[in-house]
């Protein structure tokens, strides 16, 4: 059986929860405790970076890679388009969604050292750097392929760990078509099942 080491609040391991989901990929999932993190887990993950996967033969560390070794062992349904351009182009979707996630990320680890060390104008830059690509999907949402692609997939969690994470960026007022499309998404029961848990 595959382990997947993870955390309920962590978006990149939810990434890899609704990847194998939507596959119907078994996981037994190990929670990880950030303050000691098992021997096993940190053996394939020397970074200690949460996700990884433990298959039988093999370790494999980033959700990116994880997706793709999913994608391998069960190409149906697929999560990523069979056409080099098409896939091409769903890459840059998913890279500005897992932008958003990586600042979002950024702000909060910023926010939680004191408050005198804190950088104002490095909270800025993030911060508009998440409502740009926001703004780049509410002129784009068309081009987010349909649930289960990849792109939809990281977009939906990148969006849920904002809410979880940032409500007061409240990028709903500026983006209603964004909303909108993530409102169906996130009302899936896979959604559901993997949304992230307050600590
Ligand atoms: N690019 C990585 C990012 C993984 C990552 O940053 N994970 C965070 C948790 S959400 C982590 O494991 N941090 C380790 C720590 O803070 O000790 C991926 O996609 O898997």
């Amino acid at each position: 059986m595959n382990r997947l080491f993870f955390t309920h609040r962590s978006p990149y391991a939810r990434i890899v929860r609704i990847v194998a989901d939507v596959k119907e990929i078994p996981l037994e999932l190990i929670e990880v405790n950030f303050q000691d993190k098992p021997a096993a887990f940190l053996a394939a993950s020397p970074f200690g970076s949460i996700p990884a996967l433990i298959t039988d033969n093999a370790s494999y560390i980033d959700s990116h890679s994880i997706v793709r070794y999913l994608e391998n062992s069960m190409p149906t349904p697929p999560v990523f388009p069979a056409h080099t351009h098409e896939w091409a182009l769903q890459e840059n979707r998913v890279c500005l969604a897992y932008g958003i996630t990586d600042r979002a990320v950024t702000i909060m680890k910023e926010n939680m050292r004191p408050e005198e060390l804190r950088s104002a104008s490095q909270l800025s830059k993030v911060r508009s750097e998440i409502c740009r690509a926001i703004a780049w999907f509410e002129v784009n949402i068309e081009s987010v392929l349909p649930f289960p692609m990849l792109d939809a997939i990281a977009l939906a969690t990148a969006l849920g760990y904002l809410e979880f994470r940032l409500p007061d960026l409240e990028w709903r007022a500026t983006s209603p078509r964004v909303q909108k499309w993530f409102d169906e998404i996130q009302g899936t029961a896979v959604f559901k099942q993997t949304g992230p848990t307050p600590s």
